[in-house]
């Protein structure tokens, strides 16, 4: 750290992530943002999510009220990849073409074509994101995948994979994203957990909360993983709290089934809407802002060690570059778990 630099002070322009001063050499905790959203579906924007935080975040208190001082580890975020803005903008249009034949490609050798491109692009994406991880990862980095829609983490959990044996994942989420192929795409964000089931057999087993949009075909899937998966619908959490549950001994329940290894993904849009009234695929009901850091919390006091992070589905308002509402949030709650992490890790001291 810099002699001169204030954590009271306001960010100055040309500082980082925070408006911390600090090198990737001397950070215990690297943001890899990942401008990606070529298999959105419905409302567009999370490529503009990472900048968004970024430039947000400038604006968050380096004093945390639940871990003190997480900043003091040094937090790093990389700069976007041109690369990955050129690939999201060639697959966003092919994609664009299958999205508004339905999915439904087949026979027509133009629409054929397109699928293969996007899944191809993906699959490049999925290879830098890997790439991104695994060198991190070698220099002692703890690594978080700021999104982009929620297919960007695949690559990250698998490079977590080969330094973990076995771990869990916690997954944030107003959908299951288990769809096999989401409109014909393999790497959809609708698939991410279908995906990381089916070709991460570290992950021994994933969490699955505040769910509550899916359909027939998921939850068979879900039931049909047995104990591998747990999923604590929305409307289930929701009847337990009007029914007398507390969230303390509800969120106990949650992180119960989890392994001593987590990483977590969130998907911004498993929080209330009304925290990101722009993201994506929005669904009434959902988590509050500190329901979601206490069940966290309770997962780090637990002394369980988060391995990693992603967030994603953060999207600005696109009409309006003042409205900074959403990727407010978004940076708010990435300082959150940064922060635990850090904890889980002895990086950090809660208060
Ligand atoms: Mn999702």
């Amino acid at each position: 750290m810099t002699t001169k630099f204030d954590p009271n002070a306001a960010a100055t322009e040309d500082s980082g992530i925070f408006g911390l001063p600090f090198p990737e050499s001397d950070s215990a905790l690297v943001y890899v943002p990942v401008p990606w959203e070529a298999t959105t579906s419905y409302g567009g924007g999370t490529s503009h999510g990472p900048s968004a935080i970024l430039q947000a975040s400038k604006q968050v208190d380096l004093f945390d009220t639940d871990v003190n001082k997480p900043y003091e580890a040094g937090l790093f975020m990389r700069s976007e990849s041109e690369d990955v803005k050129n690939w999201n903008e060639v697959a966003k249009t092919h994609a664009q073409m299958v999205i508004e034949a339905g999915g439904d490609v087949g026979g027509d050798p133009e629409l054929e074509n397109a699928l293969q491109a996007v899944n191809e692009w993906s699959a490049k994406l999925n290879h830098y994101v890997y790439q991104q991880t695994s060198e991190l990862l070698q220099a002692g980095k703890i690594v978080s995948i700021v999104g982009g829609d929620h297919s960007v983490p695949f690559g990250a959990i698998q490079a977590v994979a080969e330094k973990h044996p076995s771990f869990g994942v916690l997954h944030f989420d107003a959908h299951s994203d288990t769809r096999i192929a989401y409109e014909g795409f393999t790497w959809s964000h609708a698939s991410i957990m279908y995906n990381v089931l089916e070709r991460i057999p570290q992950v021994t087993q994933l969490v699955q909360v505040g769910i509550r949009d899916l359909c027939e075909q998921e939850m068979d899937y879900i039931q049909k993983q047995g104990n591998r998966v747990s999923l604590f619908l929305d409307r289930t959490l929701a009847r337990r709290k009007f029914e007398g549950a507390n969230w303390s001994k509800l969120a106990q329940e949650i992180i119960a089934p989890l392994p001593s290894h987590v990483w977590i993904s969130f998907d911004i849009d498993g929080l209330d809407p009304r925290f990101c009234p722009h993201t994506g695929t929005p669904v009434p009901g959902g988590l509050d802002f500190q329901e979601a850091n206490y069940l966290i919390a309770i997962l780090v006091q637990s002394g369980r060690k988060v391995i990693g992070f992603d967030l994603n589905e953060v999207a600005p308002n696109l009409e309006n570059m003042n409205d900074e509402w959403d990727a407010n949030v978004g940076a708010r709650l990435l300082y959150k778990l940064t922060g635990w992490t850090l904890v889980s890790q002895g990086l950090a001291r809660a208060f």
